[in-house]
């Protein structure tokens, strides 16, 4: 199994969260809440919308988003999904623990709360130079204030 950070569309309440939710595409099983360590610009871009972390650690807000283990089916099924590694990459990223909920490892391997795991993370270094003056967010939600409401696959 391996580490995912999920900040973006893929969150419990947002419009991608069937995807991970869903056994045809792999076991994906939800083990808390963390922040990124660093610093990153989280922006809403493109026409239709796509939350996207933009690599440019040092930059932005400590984000926040849901780590959850995936077995190797889910971990290809989302690079697919992500469009990695042409739209995103996925790459180590050092995440702060918020709140561990994970049952499956024993008491004595619950990280605790503040310390540091490296989950891997769906940013991208390849966006419009312009991205990079959009307004930052910290914790992405589709109907947030923002107004810029996600366009699903589906309907482009
Ligand atoms: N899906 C991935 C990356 C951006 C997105 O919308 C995620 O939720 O982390």
């Amino acid at each position: 199994m391996e580490r995912v950070f999920l900040y973006g569309t893929l969150k419990k309440g947002q419009p991608n969260h069937g995807l991970i939710s869903n056994s045809i595409s792999g076991r994906a099983e939800f083990e808390g809440l963390g922040r990124t360590a660093d610093p990153y610009p989280l922006v809403i871009g493109s026409k239709n919308n796509i939350p996207f972390l933009l690599n440019v650690p040092g930059k932005g807000h400590h984000v926040t988003g849901e780590i959850y283990s995936v077995d190797d089916q889910m971990l290809q099924f989302l690079d697919d999904f992500e469009g990695c590694p042409d739209t995103y990459q996925r790459t180590p990223v050092r995440i702060e623990i918020l709140e561990w909920e994970g049952k499956s490892s024993a008491p004595e391997e619950r990280p605790a709360v503040n310390s540091i795991m490296e989950c891997f993370v769906y940013s991208t270094t390849n966006y419009p130079p312009e991205w990079i003056n959009l307004p930052y967010h910290d914790n992405y939600d589709s109907l947030g204030e923002h107004g810029l409401r996600y366009n699903p696959r589906e309907n482009r």
